[in-house]
């Protein structure tokens, strides 16, 4: 590697020259464009960041959850550079190439399900979404859609209207799309004490039953694991449970796979995790491709083939640079090693979690799979949501370069999605600046 993997803060954070860069970016940026932390990043490698003032951070966030494979992987800056001089666009509809189909194969080929799959590719996590519906409707001729409480799904429209929070998705940004119904999620962190998944899925089949009827539901459509919601992990039973309902009611079901998919908690999907819930569809996109922008459709052939030709697609939807890229990353996952590197920064993130979670009465639970971790803060002694903990912690780490994101409906939560490319040493020094953050607070 040509970035030496460690952290490393050569000025206050942020620097001047991002300071300054900023100033400029407000002239000219809209500002309803958000920064978390503005540093301006000039180049990564790993799971190191470099800021234009010579700052490196360790990225404890991946550009949420998209850099799995590491920054600039190497299988991927070869097969994108070698694709960007040979062909960057036809548009697939128009005249087909190689790459797009490659990576439908794979995609196919790892789907759990026993029953043929085929995919479709487009440009980004929400318009994948969006996709999936459409093909749940065309193929059920039904329009009602159901989501869950603390669900995220995107910024179109239609997303829009299937994500849980007003704020700050949504405010002010409607008339939004109609016939999307939000559904009580399992949530074990703050559901009545000792609910279990079948019950919480019976609270939420309940639901959908009384307010929309089984027999005119589309599609449900849930995140195996929430992501912006707070890395929220279902009660085990609750998604079986809710696969079987749908199955029985001829409803589609969507697993939203976005943040979650592909080699982040240790699986090829996030829903393998648990046997007996069986999607239909997954939408696939972050991870997927180094950091190329591309997102995939996968599912059962019968729902994918239900539209006519010419019914799915889009101008740049698996461009073949993007695709060249996701073919490297999912050929590397194949190849061994990726999941096995997820399950094992779990096993050295999670105990020392734990250990901060038995010392420090502000943290209310630690939860997630794999790669993908989280820190539930609490005021002591209740469940009642902590965010300004969570706002101090982060200001503490971003500080002393470590980047890590917040999350949670109530903005109590820190997540950790680092690149399966992170070393031992680089997890437990973030970690380590982590916890000085909490035995500040
Ligand atoms: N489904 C489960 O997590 C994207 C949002 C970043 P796009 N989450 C990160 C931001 O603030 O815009 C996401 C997700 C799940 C869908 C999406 C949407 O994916 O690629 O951002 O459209």
């Amino acid at each position: 590697m040509t970035i030496e993997q460690n952290r490393k803060l050569v000025t206050s954070i942020p620097g001047p020259k991002s300071q300054a860069l900023h100033q400029n970016r407000l002239q000219h940026v809209g500002h309803g464009v958000g920064a978390t932390l503005p540093v301006y990043i000039d180049s990564a490698q790993g799971a190191i960041l470099v800021d234009v003032d010579g700052n490196q951070f360790i990225d404890m966030g991946s550009g949420i959850g998209v850099t799995t494979i590491g920054h600039t992987n190497e299988a991927v800056v070869k097969a994108v550079s070698e694709q960007v001089a040979k062909l960057t666009h036809t548009l697939f509809t128009v005249t087909p190439y190689i790459p797009y189909v490659e990576v439908c194969e794979i995609l196919n080929a790892h789907m759990p399900g026993d029953f043929v799959k085929r995919s479709a590719l487009f440009n980004s996590g929400a318009e994948a979404v969006e996709n999936a519906i459409k093909l749940a409707r065309k193929f059920t001729k039904r329009n009602e859609i159901a989501v869950f409480d603390h669900a995220y799904h995107g910024r179109t429209n239609l997303t829009m209207a299937m994500n849980f929070k007003n704020m700050p998705y949504a405010d002010g940004f409607g008339p939004f799309a109609g016939s999307v119904t939000h559904v009580p999620m399992s949530y074990p962190f703050h559901d009545p004490e000792g609910m279990t998944g079948f019950e919480a899925a019976q609270r939420a089949i309940n639901y959908m039953e009384k307010r929309i009827g089984g027999k005119n539901l589309a599609a449900v459509v849930i995140e195996p694991i929430q992501g912006e919601g707070g890395f929220i992990v279902p009660a085990p039973g609750f998604l079986k449970t809710l696969s079987e309902w749908t199955h029985a009611n001829g409803i589609v079901l969507v697993a939203d796979e976005v943040q979650a998919g592909i080699a982040r908690t240790g699986k090829w999907f996030a829903t393998e995790h648990e046997a007996g819930f069986e999607p239909d569809l997954m939408t696939i996109a972050k991870g997927i491709a180094g950091g190329m922008p591309i997102s995939a459709v996968t599912g059962r052939a019968e729902i994918m083939d239900s539209s006519h030709a010419g019914g799915i697609g889009g101008t740049f939807g698996g461009n073949p640079v993007a695709s060249a890229a996701a073919v490297a990353v999912l050929r590397q996952i194949e190849a061994g090693g990726v999941l096995e590197k997820a399950v094992h920064i779990e096993n050295v993130m999670k105990p020392r979690l734990l250990a901060m979670q038995a010392k420090y009465p502000v943290i209310g639970e630690i939860r997630g799979r794999g790669a993908m971790l989280a820190i539930e803060f609490i005021l002591p002694g209740t469940r009642t949501p902590n965010s300004a903990a969570v706002d101090s912690v982060v200001k503490h780490c971003h500080a002393n370069g470590v980047l890590v994101l917040n999350a949670g409906t109530y903005g109590n939560v820190i997540r950790f999605l680092p690149s399966l490319a992170i070393s031992d040493e680089l997890i437990n020094e973030a970690l380590d600046v982590v916890e000085q953050g909490i035995a500040a607070l």
